[in-house]
């Protein structure tokens, strides 16, 4: 497990001609994860639209025409029914995200500790992507028993200031290592087709790949060009693409779930595929995501069955 790879060499694995990259890949991913286990994640935006900071990708931004601003926040109860509904449909780990620059204490802050802590009755993995947050905030979530975090670095520290000005790259970086110290596992990723060159992405890449121990889980997101955004006229990404970055993620950091993210209902089946064997072992499984939509619950019970990949279980409650 190395913590030290170059930017270079990780544009070198990049640039490799696809067939030997996807061997490289599925050497290391069979010995990572035998049997090509799956996980199903389920998303649910618990608070959508109206958020002060100003992503260049993102539709719940306020200062995108695009901002899906004023809808309620949801309550407890129905977001652990949705949760249950998740658990039925055979998803594994169910993830809330509100759009928020941070949190903050108070009433909302004690519904998601509620939520959390159904979640976890439920016997599911619980994943809260809210923003940045405080130690005694990280604390009290990690006593609910969440799972995991979700903060992305989004993209390199280089072509970052392109995409967000009202945060920084290191605020993010602050923000992760408050999740690690209160002891809660870190989801962290990133965005291709944010107009970012390779060397950008082999430099996400490296940021992820030098932190010890490895963020434990890593989604890879293909911007979804929402109109209205400041990036609604990016080219859409080509799936071969998005099968390089996951098949580099899976040979950096073997043992991370690295996660099939945004991008995938443009995505044929075979390209779907090809991210399944380069080593990705989790997706967002549910018509939604946020604010976009994703492949329906059939669509992708089938890719697995079609793909031969097994879905993990449910798991005893903790
Ligand atoms: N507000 C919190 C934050 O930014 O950390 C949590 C929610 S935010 C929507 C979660 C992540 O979704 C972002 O960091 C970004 O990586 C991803 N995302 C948002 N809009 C996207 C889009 N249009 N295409 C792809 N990924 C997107
Ligand atoms: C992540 O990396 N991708 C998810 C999840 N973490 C929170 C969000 C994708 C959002 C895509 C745009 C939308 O649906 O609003
Ligand atoms: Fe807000 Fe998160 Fe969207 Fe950025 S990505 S505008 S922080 S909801």
């Amino acid at each position: 497990m190395r913590h030290d790879w170059s930017t270079a060499e990780i544009q070198a694995l990049l640039e490799l001609p696809l067939m030997d990259l996807l061997w490289q890949a599925q050497e290391v991913h069979r010995q990572a994860n035998p049997g090509y286990r799956v996980q199903l994640a389920s998303l649910l935006s618990v608070k959508t639209g109206g958020c002060e900071e100003d992503c260049a990708y993102c539709p719940q931004s306020m200062h995108n025409s695009s901002d899906v601003a004023g809808q309620p926040e949801l309550e407890v109860e129905p977001v652990l029914a949705r949760a249950r509904a998740a658990k039925e449909a055979g998803a594994h780990r169910f993830c809330m995200g509100w759009a928020w620059r941070d949190i903050r204490d108070g009433a909302p802050f004690e519904a998601m500790l509620s939520m959390v802590r159904g979640v976890r009755e439920l016997g599911m993995e619980a994943c809260v992507t809210a923003g940045m947050l405080t130690d005694s905030q990280a604390a009290r979530l990690a006593e609910a028993g969440l799972t995991s975090y979700n903060h992305n670095l989004d993209t390199s520290p280089e072509h970052y200031d392109r995409i967000i000005t009202t945060r920084t790259y290191e605020e993010r970086l602050e923000t992760l290592a408050r999740v690690r110290k209160a002891g809660i596992s870190m989801c962290c990723g990133g965005i291709i087709g944010m107009g970012e060159s390779l060397t950008d992405r082999a430099s996400l890449l490296q940021v992820l790949a030098s932190m010890n121990p490895h963020p434990e889980s890593v989604p890879i997101n293909a911007l979804v060009a929402v109109e209205g955004t400041p990036l609604e006229e990016q080219p859409a990404v080509d799936p071969l693409d998005l099968v390089r970055m996951v098949a580099v993620a899976r040979i950096l950091m073997p043992h991370s779930r690295v996660r099939l993210s945004a991008g995938r209902e443009t995505m044929s089946r075979e390209g779907q595929v090809l991210c399944l064997l380069a080593g990705a072992d989790s997706i967002f499984y549910g018509e939604t995501l946020l604010t976009t939509g994703n492949p329906d619950v059939e669509a992708d019970q089938q890719l697995m069955a079609l793909a031969g990949v097994t879905p993990w279980q449910e798991q005893v409650p903790a």
